[in-house]
């Protein structure tokens, strides 16, 4: 195995012998191979979008199978080897698709869109060596293969938000198209430097667009979040605690438990949930439990109740393998996986647990900045800044991890002088949202606009800000300071980049994917810097 598209990377430079997120090799080389699919897939899914000829099933399943190797998603060799059939299969259809037109296209049809899987699994383990990325390396070289997976690892990112819209019934062919353009350019491997750089900068216009979509699917069907304390300790009665991203799968098991007395609790991603209309008028959605996705197997071997993952992060299941459940993309070998959003099994595993036998001194937390939150009250945000009564806005954003370093970001938060706000979104901020920031000119300092894809928010409001000030975003008083720790956040890392976001600090290290080289032109473009100290950093953001 090689993989290095995450930040908690071995040595920083790759996992070869096992992950340290606990893939295994067979996993790993299983979702190498099953890339290669769905970019010889995507070869011929481009050609037809190019005819004007759609197939949701295609589109589905390649957003789906990439979704499946994002970081933290899937860990089960046979969910893996399964995607693998359905590939093959697929690819024949693409292509009985694409013969009407394959003269039209003179081309050389790239060596995945001729893949086939012919064997068992132990054969397409063995077979994987031609998808690996140390074999990209050798052919393109490092500076080549990091640009190039670069864009995959973004794709990666938009892949899983796209499918969060579908599940939502928001679909684009269009979007699809742009995916299926993106892979099948990946698939040929005709690769130069300034192409590349170019194509960087398109995924993360993709992934604007596709979270605009997602935002749509969202508000759409669950109203704008407003506002909304959050009760942060549990409360005595049955219970179920549901991770991710994914709105439906909530939605769903809040509809399936209703009159059972059984409390539902978000975990990690799905806090903001709280913040939605049309989720948090279920009374039984009592609160949050827990922090951020790494302490995980610590807070869940005591929670008195079944667990469902819906998206990423999960880790290795521990004493509570019998009564987590996934859903969707999401798999661990011998965990219970939910088909159809049928949560009987789940439902079942909490009523078996004893729950909690008290309730705990209320706590909360407010969420539900999002950008209608925000926007609603803009006239006063923008009169307070142009009377310096608010000095800066920091956005201290995205992924949480187990490194030590990513201490800076909870540093940096209660380094924040008083006179400035704190935006916030993913899951890093459990590193600070529990603590009391006070308010600054009426607002709470610290405001909570959602799940990563909630960048989409913030956007929103840093582009309403600069038209406020007839300036650019880089010229308003707001800095980005950024963790990064999968593949949500290169593709929102890849958005910011495209929309010409300068200054931006990230950490807690660089990807290991790009070379120094790389990573140097990126730097010498937008300044993208990787973050010191709290101190130095917002001595120098503040002079
Ligand atoms: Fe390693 Fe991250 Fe890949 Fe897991 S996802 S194998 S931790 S680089
Ligand atoms: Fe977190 Fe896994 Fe990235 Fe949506 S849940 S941000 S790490």
């Amino acid at each position: 195995m090689f993989c290095y598209q995450c930040e908690q990377t071995e040595k920083q430079t790759a996992c070869t012998i096992k992950g340290v997120c606990g893939k295994n090799e067979l996993t790993a080389d299983l979702q190498d191979l099953l890339i290669y699919a769905a970019k010889g897939i995507s070869y011929y899914a481009d050609i037809l979008a190019k005819e004007n000829i759609h197939n949701e099933e295609i589109d589905h399943f390649i957003i789906q199978a990439v979704f499946a190797t994002l970081t933290n998603v899937n860990f089960d060799p046979q969910r893996f080897f399964i995607m693998l059939q359905t590939a093959s299969d697929l690819l024949d259809k693409a292509k009985a698709l694409y013969q009407p037109f394959a003269s039209k296209y003179k081309e050389k049809i790239p060596p995945m869109a001729n893949w086939r899987l012919k064997t068992n699994l132990e054969g397409a383990v063995k077979e994987s060596e031609i998808a690996s990325i140390k074999k990209q390396i050798q052919v393109h070289g490092e500076d080549i293969a990091g640009l190039s997976n670069f864009i995959l690892f973004g794709l990666k990112g938009t892949a899983a938000y796209l499918d969060h819209a579908f599940v939502l019934n928001k679909k684009s062919p269009a979007l699809f198209a742009k995916i299926h353009e993106m892979l099948s350019y990946l698939a040929k491997e005709n690769f130069s430097m300034d192409e590349l750089l170019k194509r960087v900068l398109k995924t993360g216009e993709i992934n604007l667009e596709v979270m605009k979509l997602l935002d749509a699917a969202n508000t759409s069907t669950y109203g704008h979040p407003e506002p909304t304390k959050v009760r942060i300790t549990p409360m005595k009665g049955k219970a179920i605690v549901v991770s991710g991203h994914d709105l439906k799968d909530l939605e769903e098991l809040l509809k399936q438990t209703e009159g059972k007395n059984i409390n539902i609790y978000t975990h990690g991603e799905m806090l903001p949930a709280h913040g939605y209309p049309k989720l948090k008028k279920y009374k039984h959605l009592v609160g949050n439990f827990g922090g951020a996705w790494q302490i995980q197997q610590r807070e869940f071997a005591v929670f008195p109740g079944s667990i469902l993952m819906t998206t990423n992060c999960l880790q290795e299941p521990k004493n509570y393998d019998k009564r987590i459940f996934t859903t969707s993309v999401v798999g661990w070998p011998n965990v219970s996986h939910i088909h159809n959003r049928d949560f009987t099994p789940l439902i079942n595993a909490a009523l078996n647990e004893k729950g909690y036998e008290q309730d705990h001194p209320e706590k909360s937390i407010l969420v539900g900045f999002a950008r209608n939150a925000i926007l609603n009250v803009s006239d006063k945000l923008i009169n307070a800044i142009k009377a310096k009564k608010i000095r800066h806005i920091f956005l201290i954003g995205g992924c949480d991890g187990a490194k030590a370093g990513r201490n800076y970001y909870t540093q940096f938060a209660q380094a924040v002088p008083n006179d400035c706000l704190i935006l916030t979104l993913a899951c890093g901020k459990y590193r600070f949202n529990k603590l009391e920031f006070g308010t600054v000119e009426g607002f709470p300092k610290l405001l909570d606009v959602g799940q990563c894809n909630d960048s989409y928010s913030a956007i929103q409001v840093a582009l309403a800000l600069a038209k406020a000030f007839d300036c650019s975003v880089n010229e308003l008083p707001l800095s980005f300071i950024l963790s990064w720790y999968e593949q949500k956040a290169v593709a929102i890392l890849l958005t910011l980049l495209h929309l010409g976001i300068k200054n931006m600090k990230l950490g807690p290290t660089l990807p290991a994917f790009l070379t120094k080289q790389t990573f140097k032109l990126i730097q010498d473009k937008f300044n993208l810097t990787q973050i010191s100290t709290p101190e130095e950093d917002l001595k120098a953001i503040l002079k």
